[in-house]
């Protein structure tokens, strides 16, 4: 376990060499013969087209890119080459996509689509097999009494739409401070955003097929294909049990900021579960089951997206029967402004500000330090727009001498429970890391 760390912001591309398929997926990723009807050059124009898309324009002499090399932009993780619709995002992965956003690029109370995060775990469906109107999502499974299939435009039609506000924050978020470092994208704090979003409620739309008694999951499928290009298998399906699905707040999202959802963010449907890991989230949904059991689908099992049943000494190897599946998130906050680094006069009031969320429940305070700690201050609080939706607090701070400060930030929610100042438990997966965020400033 744990035996090839991984440093925050390596070079990206590089990772995942390693993987028993890598060779099989370079193949199929990077096939050239773009006309050909075989499988091969389909998922090779995904390749390309995928490739041209990341870096934000046409690779001009794609053609005569040698077979696995990745383009060093993916690599950079700033202008003049950027993820298409993307602005300032840090690239930790190319294949499969996984970028993350710098703090101070959070500071709206609403997150643009231009600054929410992406965390693909296969290859994402190409812009141009993603029609809103052939599109079809079959609800089906065990535990549904008449598996329907509906176009976007009868869900639009039949179903109320829903507005709300709501977190989607991944639960590998903070890994990279975990010691015994954990494998994978090594996320600091970026993996959080809180868009609108609009769809029809999920429980709407499954009673509309009906759900049985004995129902007690539901899982996703998407339309992405697993990184090992076999089309057996999935890249992620996951779900939430039946009593979340049918949430008020449990939502099928066609549309984020008033805008259609965009392509890398699962359009033209995706699920929202708020307040739960955003692996729940299925992007890109063809099919929805309706399980008599928890769901199996791929990373709902082993390891994946799930914390031991009690706390366990750091680099412990832990059976996989003592893991249980992650639900809702723990409370966490972030300073947005000022940006980690800047300066400010000292003596002078400094405005700090941030959000702070809660998986379930409410954020009942939040505080900074600038003293290491030793003494916290209150921030004004503001109420969430909805159930689900992160809260923005503000105070302001004078910095009394000249030099390097850090700037905590704590939220506490209503139930008591506080953000850890350094770290929670440490797990084998690195996930829930909800330990305070700390900012640099200093005062000239
Ligand atoms: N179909 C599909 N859905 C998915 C994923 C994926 O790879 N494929 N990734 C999940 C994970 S792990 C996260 S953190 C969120 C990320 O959502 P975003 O890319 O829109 O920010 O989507 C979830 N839904
Ligand atoms: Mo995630």
């Amino acid at each position: 376990m744990n035996s090839k760390p991984q440093k925050s912001h390596r070079p990206a591309g590089l990772p995942h060499r390693d993987s028993a398929n890598a060779r099989r997926a370079d193949e199929l990723l990077w096939d050239r013969r773009a006309d050909s009807v075989s499988r091969r050059g389909f998922l090779g124009r995904l390749g390309l087209v995928s490739m041209s898309a990341a870096v934000g324009a046409k690779i001009v002499f794609g053609d005569k890119l040698p077979s696995g090399l990745i383009p060093v932009a993916l690599a950079q993780s700033t202008a003049p080459f950027q993820i298409m619709g993307k602005e300032g995002l840090m690239v930790m992965n190319d294949r499969p996509l996984v970028a993350e956003t710098p703090a101070h690029l959070l500071d709206d109370a609403i997150t643009s689509a231009k600054h929410l995060f992406i965390r693909n775990n296969g290859l994402a469906p190409t812009p141009e097999m993603l029609d809103p109107d052939t599109w079809t999502l079959e609800i089906a499974g065990e535990s549904c009494e008449q598996p329907t299939t509906f176009s976007l435009k009868e869900l639009k039609e039949k179903f109320q739409p829903q507005t709300l506000q709501m977190v989607l924050e991944c639960a590998g978020n903070g890994r990279s401070e975990f010691n015994p470092p954990a494998t994978g994208n090594q996320w600091t704090t970026g993996g959080v955003g809180c868009p609108q979003w609009t769809g029809v409620r999920l429980a709407d739309v499954l009673r509309h097929c009906g759900v049985k008694k004995n129902a007690v999951y539901v899982g996703y499928y998407g339309a992405d294909v697993h990184l090992s290009g076999d089309p057996k298998k999935s890249a992620i399906s996951r779900g939430v049990p039946i009593t979340k699905a049918l949430e008020d707040e449990s939502l099928l999202v066609f549309a984020m900021n008033g805008e259609p959802l965009p392509w890398q963010h699962g359009h033209p449907l995706r699920l929202m579960f708020g307040g739960w890991a955003a692996s729940t989230c299925g992007k890109w949904v063809k099919k929805i089951v309706i399980r008599d059991r928890e769901h199996d689908g791929e990373k709902m099992t082993g390891h994946s997206y799930r914390m031991p049943r009690h706390p366990v000494a750091p680099g412990s190897k832990v059976p996989a029967e003592d893991m249980v599946v992650i639900e809702a998130m723990p409370v966490k906050s972030l300073v947005t402004f000022p940006k980690s680094g800047s300066s400010h006069p000292c003596a002078e009031q400094l405005t700090v500000r941030g959000h702070a969320w809660v998986g379930e429940g409410a954020v009942a305070s939040a505080e900074v330090s600038f003293d290491f700690g030793i003494t916290w201050r209150q921030a004004e609080l503001d109420k969430p727009a909805n159930r689900y939706a992160w809260q923005q607090w503000r105070t302001t701070v004078a910095l009394p001498k000249k030099g390097y400060y850090e700037i905590w930030a704590r939220a506490v929610d209503d139930q008591g429970r506080a953000q850890p100042m350094i770290l929670p438990g440490w797990n084998p997966e690195g996930y829930l890391n909800n330990s305070c965020h700390r900012i640099a400033i200093q005062a000239v």
